[in-house]
């Protein structure tokens, strides 16, 4: 098949998905046009199946804004048509469904839409009623509409009143990639006397609760030896060292900023923190367990159908600091349930989410939207 992506390219659960779906699609002989504003930051290298179309937008005087969704259009009615794509699978529905919905206007009926949501396309901007009805047109206009989690399929039916199917399709993450590494040497550097290390990764937005990660922390030192790693940047960034100079946890507390390849440092971890106020799926929950790390969460959201509560990890209520410390606890005070959960987390993943089963899932659902196999 001839298959067009369109992601966000910058760091973030999405594109990840996005870009790890179109590696793996290429791996089995499509071929994939990367449809984006920049260069999608996992692409990495070379593969003779995957083409880049930059969308770039002309910054005209008249225009006191940047028409980047009718140049999205155009680019993808201009890639659809020269390339002869079968499909465009957009991640995201704002702006990129109604995007590739005017490019199907553009190029004709044969070129099929698939939309895959994410959360904030639903849960953040769904309420707001300057967007709403547009990504309910968005969506009801896709040929084919997936989303990663049924919590999030619930959600959209219930704030959109959107009618048609939504596919639950779920993330995924490479198995050859993220496994438990041996990372002794380097553990050493953040933990010299084997104190434990928890770690955060995200974008640092309210919605991720980072000040809980800290309130978390706090408790669980006075009981484990520990260290806290953080990975990642964002506007609540000032509020979280505020918080932890106060605590007097300076010295305890890592920042490694933004990573491109978590997977190398996932396995310092013994636990993930994830106190998400929402979260449609919690990728970033998904690849510590295939890194053997159990997660400790938020029951926002999809994470109850990622981390099974007790079998791979522990989910709290949303806000509950104290219950979660407790659970974290728990988990490093005890090396044999420690080990159970970690062996769990390692298990569901490379069952439930392996790549090579999600990989296959959409690929089914694009020979069905065409028509083939
Ligand atoms: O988590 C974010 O804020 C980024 C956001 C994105 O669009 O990249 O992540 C969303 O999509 C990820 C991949 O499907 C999910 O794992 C995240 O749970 C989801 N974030 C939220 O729902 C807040």
């Amino acid at each position: 098949m001839n298959i067009g992506i369109t992601c966000y390219p910058s760091l973030g659960g999405s594109g990840v998905v996005a870009t790890e779906l179109g590696k793996l699609l290429a791996e089995r002989g499509h071929r994939v046009h990367f449809i984006t504003s920049g260069m999608p930051f996992r692409l990495g290298a070379f593969h003779p199946n995957i083409f880049y179309h930059e969308v770039e937008v002309n910054h005209y005087d008249v225009f006191k804004y940047p028409p980047y969704d009718l140049t999205l259009a155009n680019r993808m009615a201009q890639v659809a048509k020269n390339e002869k794509l079968d499909l465009l699978h957009v991640h995201y529905a704002v702006p990129h469904a109604l995007c590739a919905f005017l490019a199907k206007q553009m190029v004709g009926d044969h070129l099929k839409i698939m939309t895959t949501l994410h959360g904030t396309d639903i849960t953040v901007l769904g309420y707001d009623s300057n967007l709403s009805d547009m990504i309910r047109f968005g969506i009801e206009r896709s040929d084919m509409v997936t989303a990663v989690s049924s919590d999030l399929i619930r959600q959209t039916r219930e704030l959109l009143h959107v009618e048609n199917e939504i596919i639950p399709v779920y993330n995924f993450v490479d198995k050859r990639r993220y496994y438990p590494k041996n990372v002794g040497a380097l553990k050493k550097k953040f933990a010299k006397n084997g104190e434990k290390i928890l770690m955060h990764i995200s974008n640092f937005r309210p919605v991720k609760r980072v000040p809980d990660v800290i309130r978390i922390f706090s408790e669980v030192r006075k009981e484990v030896p520990s260290k806290l790693i953080l990975i990642g940047e964002g506007p609540e960034m000032g509020l979280v060292r505020k918080m932890i100079a106060e605590r007097d946890l300076t010295n305890d507390v890592c920042f490694l900023g933004k990573q491109e390849d978590v997977a190398e440092v996932l396995s310092l971890a013994d636990v993930m923190l994830l106190p998400s106020a929402k979260e449609s799926f919690g990728l970033v929950a998904l690849e510590a367990m295939a890194c053997g790390v159990p997660a400790v969460t938020s029951d926002a959201g999809g994470l109850p159908e990622v981390v099974l509560d007790g079998v791979c990890g522990y989910l709290r209520p949303i806000g509950d600091v104290e219950g979660m410390a407790q659970a974290t606890i728990r988990l490093l005070k005890d090396e044999k349930l420690y080990q159970e959960l970690s062996r769990n987390s390692i298990d569901r993943s490379n069952q439930t989410f392996c790549h090579e089963k999600i990989a296959s899932q959409y690929e089914a659902l694009y020979e069905q939207l065409l028509g083939i196999g």
